[in-house]
């Protein structure tokens, strides 16, 4: 409780509730999204998010403007917490000039460096050494700022991932490795693809420090964040971030999700972070009920002006293929 409190003060009210919207903002860009592509309005494939918006939210709360972040094939939440406008995201998922990457992504490459998010890395793992590179280049340009990885639990079985965490910290790069462990690598259960309880441990074979939070409270991971953030930018010290939390809908939008442990469901399902967060901002009168439904009004009227915009941007040329190469 005095955890929460120190943590309530420290961002302030303004803070907060700007938080709670942007959380918000992904459930239902998540929920709207989803019918566009059942309804065959919207192209290609979808991971979503829902579930996991306080992972994204907690921890881009903690950067600063200049800092750089990289993401996975499920990365609308991220792109959307990094302060990715709406229409830029929801034009990029429709795959039209006015998105954030041209059109030429879609929804696994969302990004948009001058906000502070490169480009999403669909290859598990993938971002984990671009990442620590990027980390490594602040470094050598004596800037102050982190680079942050989001990665899947997945990932961390992945040798890019270990290669990337032993570099940074040979080198003591400035790079915090989120894990949003949501208990699932596509449909194999983390029991199946590890021997750890928790992912936070692989950092002591690497020198590190590792932390594993609840990463459905987003008090709890902008706390944790936080300090290893600044640990990141102060000294150099690189770490793993794991935080607990779940998907709450498919691996794709194709996925029923009929391969997760009922246990695991009905716990997670009651472990919702918007309802954990809303009790928070009302129980300690940081919002009201009223504040609340303007924002939920708000938030609905965003998402279908995001679509309208998305709707009646024009399609890329043929010919627009090969420009914004960056070599
Ligand atoms: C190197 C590689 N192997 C396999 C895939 C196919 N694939 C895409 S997502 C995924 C599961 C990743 O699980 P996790 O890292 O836990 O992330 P989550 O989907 O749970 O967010 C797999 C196997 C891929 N994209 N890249
Ligand atoms: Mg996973």
């Amino acid at each position: 409780m005095e955890d929460l409190r120190s943590t309530i003060h420290s961002l302030g009210y303004d803070r907060l509730r700007a938080m709670y919207q942007s959380m918000l903002t992904i459930r239902r860009f998540e929920e709207r999204i989803r019918f566009l592509f059942l309804e065959g309005i919207m192209p290609g494939t979808i991971h979503q998010y829902d579930g996991q918006e306080a992972c994204a939210v907690g921890v881009c709360e903690a950067l600063e403007k200049d800092d750089l972040i990289g993401s996975t094939h499920r990365p609308h939440g991220h792109a959307l917490a990094r302060g990715i406008p709406l229409k830029d995201a929801m034009a990029e998922l429709f795959g039209k000039t006015t998105g954030c990457c041209k059109g030429k992504g879609g929804s696994m490459h969302l990004g948009d460096v001058e906000k502070g998010m490169l480009p999403a890395v669909a290859i598990v793992g993938g971002n984990a050494p671009i990442m620590m590179g990027v980390a490594l280049g602040y470094r050598l340009q004596g800037l102050p700022r982190v680079a942050v990885s989001f990665v899947g639990d997945g990932a961390t079985n992945e040798g890019a991932f270990h290669e990337a965490v032993n570099m940074a910290s040979a080198n003591c790069l400035p790079t915090v490795f989120v894990i949003e462990n949501n208990l699932y690598g596509a449909s194999t259960h983390v029991d199946i693809a590890s021997n750890i309880a928790d992912f936070s441990l692989r950092a002591q074979g690497y020198g590190i420090e590792g932390v594993t939070a609840f990463g459905n409270n987003v008090l709890e991971v902008y706390a944790a964040a936080k300090g290893l953030i600044d640990k990141a930018r102060q000294g150099g010290r690189p770490s793993i971030l794991e935080l607990k939390t779940f998907r709450r809908c498919g691996h794709s939008r194709r996925d029923a999700r009929l391969y997760m442990k009922k246990e695991d469901v009905e716990y997670w399902m009651a472990q919702d972070p918007l309802p954990i967060f809303t009790n928070i901002l009302l129980s300690e009168k940081i919002a009201d009920q009223a504040w609340l439904d303007e924002i939920s009004t708000l938030v609905d009227a965003e998402i279908e002006e995001a679509v309208e915009f998305a709707k009646a941007s024009p399609d890329p040329k043929p010919e627009d293929t090969f420009n914004d190469f960056l070599i």
